[in-house]
């Protein structure tokens, strides 16, 4: 019998849902030797966190992080909330000797972020941050390729994050669902919350950065504040775009913006080797297309490998070889691997520390955007 692990979501709103979503559905597909519990949700408004406790099964529910994070019966805190919380729900379970599992990004900036990093090595507890798009099962293939050396020497690192939902000056900034335009709660704009998936997997599959040139901009220079009422300057950055270079000597190329019309989620990579590239589409995200050079010349071309056999990574799982899975389902295998990996006293990538690394490249980002000149990326 897989052995309990109590779980204590902070935040109940989307990322609450897919993180709920994995720890119901780990076990039934999964042999790990722990099994989640939904102890307790926790929200500031009483009635939404009843409603979301009822919806998902939570035994419990708590409107103040801080009565959560103290209670006994609480193993673990997930921390599903704006970025401006992050640092202090997270300092504060580890203090109380909680494992953390922090929704992405880490923290506001790299000074918060270091922080953060030292309050969990020092109390040694497990901790992961929900960088889920690794976990899709042909980003996870792209690894094994590049792991394998089929693709020999990197030349070129392409990613996109491309959306359309703030092009509206009507949109207001603040509040619940809408946090992510006010600087205050989120950090950043697109490159915290958009950049920082795409830098995460090329950190995973290329190697660090070390010197970065980035433009932005901020199309809607002022909207109402839905807590204040009032119109203010919009301070993030509603598209971003950098080169970088990699330390094992390639390039890249970044493009982030929510202002694509057409485009609602289409994160894309592209990685160029000597011997082979490869292509991803999280619009398509159980296709990897590969190219090797290696092939018979009369009938090379780019394969689209359909990865939902069950030799593919976490397809075993599943259901049988043919029959595709979707992006709830990261979410899913980073629970897996949490347990899996707290089983065995290993942890958990992206570790906070690992984390940590995609935000000194985000905070350098910024500071060449505002700038205007190329920054060195603060190794970490
Ligand atoms: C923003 O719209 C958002 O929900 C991000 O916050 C998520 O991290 C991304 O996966 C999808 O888009």
């Amino acid at each position: 019998m897989p052995k309990p692990l109590n779980i204590g979501l902070v935040g109940c709103g989307f990322m609450g849902r897919t993180h709920s979503n994995g720890y119901k559905r780990v076990n039934d597909f999964f042999d790990v030797e722990y099994r989640p519990v939904l102890k307790a949700a926790c929200g500031r408004n009483e009635p939404a966190a009843r409603a979301f406790a009822d919806r998902w099964g939570y035994q419990s529910i708590e409107t103040d992080w801080r009565k959560l994070v103290a209670r006994d019966d609480i193993d673990a805190v997930d921390i599903c909330t704006p970025n401006n919380t992050h640092a202090a729900i997270a300092s504060a379970a580890a203090e109380a000797g909680k494992m953390i599992l922090c929704e992405k990004p880490l923290s506001m900036d790299l000074v918060e972020g270091q922080k953060m990093v030292d309050a969990i090595e020092k109390a040694g507890v497990a901790n992961t941050v929900w960088y889920n798009y690794r976990r899709a099962p042909a980003v996870t293939l792209a690894k094994q390729f590049i792991d394998e050396g089929r693709l020999g020497r990197i030349f070129h690192y392409r990613a996109n994050f491309l959306q359309d939902w703030t092009i509206s000056a009507e949109l207001p900034q603040g509040g619940a669902g809408l946090w992510r335009l006010d600087a205050a709660a989120a950090g950043s704009g697109v490159t915290g919350d958009l950049l920082a998936h795409c830098i995460d997997t090329a950190l995973w599959l290329n190697g660090p950065i070390t010197t970065v040139s980035a433009m932005t901009e901020t199309f809607i220079k002022e909207r109402k504040h839905t807590q204040t009422g009032q119109v203010e300057p919009v301070k993030i950055d509603d598209a971003c775009a950098f080169l970088c270079r990699f330390g094992n000597g390639s390039l890249g190329l970044f493009e982030s913006t929510r202002y694509a019309r057409g485009h609602k989620a289409l994160y894309t990579f592209e990685i160029n080797g000597e011997n082979a590239s490869i292509k991803w589409d999280l619009h398509d995200l159980h296709r990897l297309q590969f190219f090797d050079h290696g092939d018979d010349p009369i009938t090379r071309g780019w394969r689209s490998i359909h990865v939902s056999d069950g030799d593919h990574p976490y397809m075993k799982h599943w259901w049988v070889p043919g029959l595709q899975i979707g992006y709830e389902h990261t979410f899913v295998h980073q629970v897996a691997d949490f347990l899996a990996d707290l089983a065995e006293g290993k942890p958990t990538s992206p570790t906070f520390r690992e984390a940590l690394a995609t935000q000194a490249v985000c905070d350098a980002v910024l500071d060449s955007a505002d700038v205007g000149r190329w920054q060195t990326v603060v190794p970490v």
